[in-house]
């Protein structure tokens, strides 16, 4: 027996501990999406292994959205897990299931019909889709040309949400869906002929353009729609929340521009006929002296792309060419240069490729030691290009003016000083036409990731026979010029 002193506080500590508990077990019952995010220190998201989101490239995961999410999951402080689905409509399942990924991110638009599966975020990116036909073939120009066409879209795409549209209003438009392709095989298919017709976001026509010489644009189907996450239906609000404000402030402060011109500034750069000469080029002609760019690069220790991707800058791939200044040959040696590399005709392809490698690899073991990658590579290439004296110039003008001498982003911002008297006066090696490596580094990046990207070892289905080079497919790299830090 207790008395009724002992009774009391008794009482009052159970009750306390009980009302702890309830409001303990309130908390762990119940945490919202946000809160079990956090909880369990992982963000999963689902997406598409295709070159417009999420793949793998020569420096591991990489692609748009991959990006995107990522900077979202170190924002939580979290980890990021990517889990990819086949196709759309197993994307959507995925997000649904309890237990499984809380966000999807690939590239999705809000239809009416998706708006019943699952609840969007703000845009990110503004797309149009555009409807694709093969050059050579007469252009069509609005929807009622497409009757008689071979049509194909993606199943369960926005695209296909279109096609259904379109085919209410005009019954004679056939079309066909298929979940066993990718966008880059629907481009393929029309590049090459085995259809007349698709539909893609004009984004992902943007990153393929360089890779398919025969697709064109059609016309734009419609107004240009945003590109937006999805979350569950049933979820609370607090992701979402926490993603429109994160996706906001990336807006806001730049990263979202920045990764923006990093995936889709190819097209910026070559223009849209830079493009389809690019695709040419690369069927037509990289096939002859891709061997010899794989000798010399293993010889030397270069990735081959790097180096095909100076050939390229310096002659379009041509073995015959010299420049005004006199400098020849499809890695465009000088005099001193060929004779000091071994090189005794400029012209003939093979050497010139081994004296431009065996170069190459010279100016960048004698660059600084301070210097790293991968700067270092696109230091390697000004000095190529400009010579290591005139580097070396700029590298001091950085350094004067409080910026990095082993950065190539502040580097390059004082080499274009080198041809202005008021600065070149000054240096030890005078005067040197400094804008010029500053587009030969910039557009040698941007081949480099064409052509890393269209060399994917695991992809099939090589346009170019007997050649490593493939038109890609589902598993591809980024493009990229400056690759600036973001
Ligand atoms: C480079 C040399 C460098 C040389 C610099 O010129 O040629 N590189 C090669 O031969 C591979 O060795 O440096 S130096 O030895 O320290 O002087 C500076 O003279 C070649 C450059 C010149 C450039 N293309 C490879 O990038 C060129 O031809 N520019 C003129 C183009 S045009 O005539 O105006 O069209």
């Amino acid at each position: 027996m207790f008395s009724q002193s002992d009774f009391r506080p008794r009482c009052a500590r159970w009750l306390i501990a009980t009302g702890l508990f309830l409001m303990l077990g309130a908390c762990v019952d119940k945490p919202n999406t946000l809160e079990r995010v956090k909880e369990d220190g992982v963000l999963r998201v689902v997406t598409r292994n295709s070159p417009a989101t999420y793949f793998q490239d020569r420096n591991g995961e990489t692609g748009f959205e991959y990006e995107l999410v990522k900077r979202f999951a170190e924002d939580l402080g979290v980890d990021l897990k990517i889990e990819t689905a086949d196709n759309l409509d197993e994307l959507f399942d995925q997000i649904q299931k309890p237990g499984g990924p809380v966000l999807a991110a690939a590239g999705l638009i809000d239809t009416e019909q998706r708006k019943k599966q699952a609840r969007f975020s703000h845009s990110y990116l503004d797309v149009t889709p555009q409807v694709i036909y093969r050059n050579g073939q007469s252009r069509p120009t609005d929807p009622s040309d497409l009757v008689g066409k071979r049509i194909t879209v993606l199943k369960g795409s926005s695209h296909a949400e279109q096609m259904a549209a379109l085919k209410a209003q005009n019954p004679a438009i056939e079309y066909e869906e298929s979940d066993a392709v990718e966008v880059v095989d629907l481009l393929r298919m029309v590049d090459d002929g085995q259809t007349d017709i698709t539909l893609v976001d004009s984004n992902e026509l943007a990153m393929n353009q360089v890779y398919f010489p025969n697709v064109r644009v059609a016309f734009d189907l419609g107004e240009g729609k945003g590109q937006r996450w999805a979350v569950a239906l049933g979820e609370d609000n607090s992701l979402l929340n926490e993603i429109n404000a994160y996706l906001d402030k990336v807006n806001k402060n730049g990263t979202l521009q920045r990764l923006k011109d990093r995936y889709y500034g190819h097209v910026d750069v070559l223009g849209y006929v830079g493009a389809y000469t690019f695709a040419q080029h690369l069927q037509e002609r990289l096939p002859k002296y891709e061997k010899h760019f794989q000798a010399s690069a293993k010889k030397e220790q270069v990735d081959w792309r790097l180096l095909a991707a100076i050939g390229y800058q310096e002659s379009l791939w041509q073995p015959g060419v010299t420049s005004k200044t006199g400098v020849r040959g499809l890695m465009m040696l000088t005099q001193n240069t060929a004779q000091a590399m071994g090189v005794s005709n400029r012209l003939d392809a093979r050497q010139s490729i081994q004296g431009g490698a065996k170069y190459f690899a010279y100016v960048k073991d004698q660059l600084d030691d301070t210097i790293a990658e991968p700067d270092r590579t696109w230091f390697a290439l000004a000095s190529y290009n400009i010579g290591s004296g005139h580097l070396e110039d700029a590298r001091k003008l950085a350094e004067n003016e409080g910026l990095n001498p082993n950065k190539w982003l502040d580097v390059k911002k004082m080499l274009p000083r080198l041809s202005q008297k008021k600065w070149y006066s000054k240096t030890r090696y005078g005067y040197a036409r400094g804008g010029e490596p500053v587009h030969f580094v910039a557009n040698i990046r941007r081949y480099y990731d064409i052509l890393t990207w269209a060399t994917q070892p695991q992809l099939e289905g090589s346009q170019v026979a007997e050649s490593n080079l493939h038109v890609p497919g589902v598993n591809k790299t980024k493009p990229a010029e400056e690759n600036p830090p973001l």
